[in-house]
């Protein structure tokens, strides 16, 4: 019988079309128990305010001594760390994104550190992650969510996905994404989806459509919820202005920026793959 390697990016015709359907593909482990230990002591790192390049996050939601039991969210984290950096520009996770968007190279949108603490948290309102990023002016992104432990019990606050609902075209944006208010989309008539709680080991990646609705909830567990996402676009998406980012405003502080219409480029926006 032939053993799956561990690291396996090529997928196969049945995982795409699951993905055309679903809106989600959840692969791995992409990553050794190793590495996402070394991932996760990286993430903590940074949290605590310890740059390895020098270099601070792009935005920071947590410090400590800040509330124990709020989300630990920090953006861009990649810039402080060389782990970090390694991990959300893995050539695995941009392979497997470049075959699930369909693009022929992949760049690094953002990174995303996300800790949960046991029964803390908040409830992530239902989104599609497109919506926040408009001045990606084509939807070939793909948000990719890398488990740096076990989230395999409902009551971690798990992300939930909607699944089949890339297909129903673009929502507007939730009031506040975070809160106690879960703002349920409201679906055309007769429309039944399924919710689909996002249950991974630690090392397993989560992919998902940036339109696809998604949410999560708080952690009523006694286990913490630890997660690096790798948001990425394919090379091709180019710069829409209209929507305020904290991309487009690092990128307009950097020589080589892209002017409306042209493709994403410069340091902002690391290349994955090829
Ligand atoms: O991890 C969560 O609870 C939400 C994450 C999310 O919305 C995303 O990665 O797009």
């Amino acid at each position: 019988m032939a053993v799956a390697s561990p690291h396996r990016t090529d997928l196969t015709e049945g995982e795409m079309a699951l993905w055309q359907e679903r809106g989600y593909h959840i692969h791995g482990p992409v990553f050794s128990r190793e590495e996402v230990d070394e991932i996760r002591a990286a993430c903590e790192e940074v949290t605590e305010g310890l740059y390895e390049t020098g270099n601070p996050p792009d935005v920071v939601n947590w410090r400590p001594g800040d509330e124990p039991l709020a989300v630990r969210k920090l953006d861009n984290t990649w810039k402080a760390n060389h782990t970090i950096r390694r991990a959300v520009t893995s050539r695995r996770i941009g392979h497997i994104a470049a075959q699930l968007i369909g693009a022929p190279s992949i760049r690094l949108w953002h990174d995303q550190y996300l800790y949960k603490p046991p029964q803390g948290g908040k409830v992530v309102t239902w989104h599609q992650d497109w919506a926040y990023w408009q001045m990606v002016a084509e939807c070939q992104t793909c948000t990719c969510w890398i488990a740096l432990g076990d989230v395999t019990n409902v009551d971690q606050g798990p992300m939930v996905y909607l699944e089949g609902s890339h297909k129903l075209g673009l929502y507007k944006l939730p009031e506040g994404i975070s809160g106690d208010d879960e703002q349920k989309p409201v679906l055309p008539n007769g429309t039944r989806l399924r919710e689909v709680p996002v249950l991974v080991k630690a090392g397993q990646v989560a992919f998902h459509h940036g339109l696809l609705l998604h949410g999560s909830g708080k952690n009523v567990s006694k286990q913490p919820r630890y997660a690096i996402v790798s948001h990425v676009i394919s090379g091709e998406c180019t710069y829409k202005p209209g929507q305020p980012h904290m991309n487009e405003t690092m990128m307009q502080q950097q020589p080589e920026c892209p002017a409306p219409g042209e493709k994403f480029r410069g340091p902002q926006f690391p290349q994955m793959w090829p």
